[in-house]
């Protein structure tokens, strides 16, 4: 890893200053060949690797060496690497562990060593229940003009009851909120309901699941009887599975936080904050075992200090996704530009050029989501990861880590 990145900053002359051999390895994710962002697009953002994941292959199969090579193919053709999967989605019966999900763990341990043969050692998942990340709208307008995903609670809590109509949802929440939810409910039209109702369900980028209404119930019934200290031993259990196949092979893997940090729809949450990522290093300690540091994921909780996360756990973070998020009073929050929101993202920065040095490596980073903006509006994008968007984040995040190492020097 280090020997392409030092080969990538010869190639763009980048001076060294102090210890800048361990910066950020720039990456952006790729969607793969349908992706209406292109390698070459990501390549003149700056980029050195790519984030990618073989959506195409129905999760829970096994990952063949033949297609991952192909996808390496066509990533190095235009001279960028493939830096990390994400995802290698986890099947739903592994979450759940019914009946027949060891098959899954078996499967997840051969993608995971036929991605080590060839060459790909840094593997991304989630464990949240049903829904990847969730969110209400997907062109909510900021004020300069741009378009930023967005997760308002009483639009979203107003699905929950009246279109859901989830049973027993009423008890859980306050009546306050249940109020904004029914006036919210009372302002929508069909047109409206239908679209809240298909941004939740049908599956956001990279989410590798959706769903009808009544699948989605069915999907949500398969955790009636899984509270959160089951849903953290299903979890564990599949730790104690990969990992010792992980460093085996020279593999880290790199769980991505819940998004939405706190339960939905009566679901579940095991990865929200410090002390749930403690209980799984507690479990399965191996480094290997180890976190993609969402801070835009992390940064919804008010209480979640996340340069103290970063230096807390400076040894096991193998992947960054870095983004700021705005929160309100009433529990809504929307993705804000890099360095405006809630996240101090110089902190943050500073925090994890610090762990790279002392750690000798470098991390991989990419700017998890953009606002869709200037040329982006006009072109068909996937929600969040819109070029110029994301080119803006990039750019922002790599002037303050420039800024942070002359500082150190
Ligand atoms: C999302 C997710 O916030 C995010 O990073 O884009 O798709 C995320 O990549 C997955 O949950 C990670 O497994
Ligand atoms: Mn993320």
């Amino acid at each position: 890893m280090l020997g392409s990145l030092k080969k990538y900053m010869e190639a763009i002359n980048f001076p060294s200053y102090g210890n800048t051999q361990y910066r950020m390895e720039q990456t952006m994710r790729w969607y793969g060949p349908k992706d209406p962002v292109s390698l070459s697009d990501i390549k003149q953002a700056g980029c050195s690797g790519v984030v990618s994941a073989l959506h195409h292959i129905p999760n829970g199969e096994v990952w063949s060496k033949e297609a991952i090579i192909e996808r390496i193919r066509l990533i190095e053709t235009v001279g960028l690497k493939w830096s990390v999967v994400e995802s290698v989605p986890v099947h739903e019966s592994i979450k759940t562990q019914s009946p027949g999900f060891e098959k899954y763990i078996q499967n997840y341990q051969e993608t995971i060593k036929n991605l080590a043969a060839c060459g790909i050692k840094n593997i991304t998942y989630n464990f949240m229940p049903v829904l990847d990340w969730t969110r209400t709208d997907l062109y909510y307008e900021v004020a300069d003009g741009s378009k930023a995903l967005r997760f308002e609670m009483a639009a979203f809590v107003a699905f929950d009851l009246f279109i859901l109509e989830r049973k027993d949802a009423y008890l859980d929440y306050d009546a306050e909120t249940i109020q904004r939810a029914e006036a919210r409910f009372a302002l929508m039209d069909e047109a409206e309901k239908l679209l809240l109702q298909k941004n939740i369900i049908a599956g956001l980028p990279g989410s590798e699941e959706s769903f009808t209404l009544q699948k989605f119930q069915e999907a949500l019934d398969a955790y009636k009887n899984i509270d959160r200290n089951k849903l953290q031993s299903h979890l564990i259990h599949f730790l104690q599975a990969i990992i010792p196949i992980a460093e085996s092979v020279g593999v880290v893997m790199s769980i991505h936080p819940d998004d939405p940090p706190f339960s939905i729809l009566g679901l579940p949450r095991v990865i929200s904050n410090a002390n749930d990522i403690n209980t799984l290093i507690n479990a399965v300690p191996s480094i290997h075992n180890g976190l993609c540091f969402c801070t835009g994921s992390f940064g919804v909780i008010a209480s979640n200090n996340l340069p103290e996360m970063v230096k807390q756990f400076a040894n096991r973070i193998h992947f960054i996704h870095l983004r700021s998020t705005k929160r309100n009073e009433l529990g809504d929050f929307f993705e804000d530009n890099h360095l405006e929101g809630d996240v101090d993202m110089y902190a943050v920065i500073k925090e994890l050029v610090e762990a790279m040095k002392a750690r000798k490596v470098c991390i991989p980073v990419r700017p998890d989501h953009g606002h869709q903006m200037l040329d982006d509006l006009k072109k068909h994008t996937n929600p969040g990861y819109s070029a110029i968007g994301r080119l803006r984040g990039l750019a922002e995040i790599r002037g303050v880590e420039l800024g942070v190492l002359r500082s150190l020097k």
